[in-house]
C-alpha cells in the first residue's frame, strides 16, 4: 500500500517519521534516519551554542514508556545548517527542529535555518526539561509573539510542536493563537512534562536531572496524545494538517492517531527501544489494518473517528 501523505503541500513518502529527539542529534544519526524507512529526516530541537544536556543518566524505558530529561543536548544550529543541505539527497523531506533558551533565538536560528533549505520547520514550544525555562506553550501570549516574529523569517511551511493540554479551554485558546499566526502545520504532542518515575527496588528516582522529574513518552501517554489530536482536529479539520505523536507503538496506534486526524506520525520511544527497523514494522502493520478497514490510504481515514 502507499502510505505517503502530504503536509503543508510537501509530500512525505511514508506517514512514519522520527520524533524531534528520537535518533536524530548527530550527522551519524540523521544519516541512518536517511537510509532508513522514515518517511522524513527531524532534526534534534537545536539551540544558538551546541549543548551537552543534561547529566546522565537522562532517559530510563520502563513497562509503559520513557521519562526522559535530555535536556536539548544538540550540535548548535550553525551545525545542521551545514548539514541539511547534503540530507536532502535521500530524497526525503527534511525537517528542522528549532528551539532556543530565548525568544531571540528562535528568530535567529529559524532565519539561518530557513534558508540552508528544511523542506518544513517544527518551532519547539514545549521543552519540558530546561531548568527555569516553562514550557512556552503553556503561555499563549508567549507563544503568540514568538510564532508571529519566527513567521516572518521563515519561507517554507511553519509547524508548532505543542505541548499537552488538559482543559477544552486551553485548545480554545491556542487553537485562537495557532489560527491567527499563519502556522502550516501541528505536531501534537511533545513528552507529557515533568513526570515521575519511581525504581521501588533501588528506593530511587530512574533520571538524575531535576531530581527525577522529567518529559513522559511511549504507550502511558497515548490516550493524551489522541486527545491533542482529536481537540485540535475538530477546530480545525482539513484546514490545518496535524502530525501525530505519542504512544505509537503499533500500527493500530497508528491508525487511532489517524482516525483522530492526524495525517501523520512521528515515532519517539519505540525508536529509541526497538531501533530502525521499527520503520518496517509500523508500514506492514499499518498497512494490515488500513486493508482490513478498507482504507486504501492513510488520508482515507483521516480524522474519520466516530462518536457514540
Ligand atoms: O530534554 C529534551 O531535550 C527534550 C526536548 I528539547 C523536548 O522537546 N521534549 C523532550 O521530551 N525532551
Amino acid at each position: 500500500m502507499d502510505l505517503s501523505v502530504t503536509i503543508a503541500g510537501v509530500r512525505v513518502p511514508s506517514c512514519f517519521m522520527n520524533a524531534a529527539g528520537a535518533h536524530c542529534v548527530t550527522r551519524e544519526e540523521l544519516e541512518a534516519l536517511g537510509r532508513s524507512r522514515s518517511g522524513a529526516i527531524v532534526t534534534k530541537s537545536m539551540t544558538l551554542e551546541p549543548r551537552q544536556g543534561n547529566p546522565e543518566p537522562r532517559y530510563c524505558g520502563f513497562p509503559g514508556g520513557s521519562i526522559n530529561s535530555m535536556g536539548l543536548p544538540n550540535l548548535g544550529y550553525l551545525a545542521y545548517a551545514d548539514l541539511i543541505p547534503s540530507l536532502r539527497r535521500f530524497g526525503k523531506p527534511v525537517i528542522a527542529s528549532v528551539a532556543g533558551l530565548c525568544e531571540d533565538d528562535f528568530v535567529t536560528i529559524a532565519a539561518v535555518i530557513d534558508k540552508s533549505g528544511p523542506d518544513l520547520i517544527e518551532v519547539n514550544l514545549s521543552c519540558p526539561n530546561l531548568p527555569g525555562k516553562p514550557q512556552i506553550g503553556y503561555d499563549p501570549e508567549a507563544s503568540e509573539r514568538l510564532i508571529r516574529r519566527v513567521r516572518q523569517v521563515v519561507t517554507v511551511p511553519m509547524g508548532v510542536k505543542l505541548p499537552p493540554y488538559f482543559d477544552p479551554a486551553h485548545h480554545d485558546i491556542m487553537a485562537q493563537v495557532i489560527g491567527r499566526t499563519g502556522v502550516d502545520f501541528l505536531s501534537l504532542i511533545n513528552s507529557v512534562g515533568n513526570g515521575l518515575v519511581v525504581d521501588p527496588e533501588r528506593e530511587t528516582v530512574v533520571i538524575k536531572p531535576k531530581g527525577g522529574f522529567g518529559g513522559l513518552g511511549g504507550p502511558v501517554i497515548k490516550p493524551i496524545a489522541l486527545a491533542n489530536v482529536r481537540a485540535f482536529w475538530t477546530r480545525f479539520e482539513d484546514r490545518l494538517p496535524i502530525i501525530g505523536t505519542g504512544g505509537v507503538t503499533t500500527g493500530i496506534d497508528a491508525f487511532e492517531h489517524l482516525l483522530c486526524g492526524a495525517s501523520a506520525v512521528q515515532i519517539g520511544t519505540v525508536l529509541v527501544e526497538e531501533g530502525l527497523g521499527v520503520f518496517e514494522r509500523l508500514e506492514q502493520e499499518l498497512t494490515a489494518v488500513l486493508d482490513r478497514k478498507g482504507y486504501a490510504s492513510p488520508a482515507a481515514c483521516r480524522g474519520k473517528l466516530k462518536e457514540l
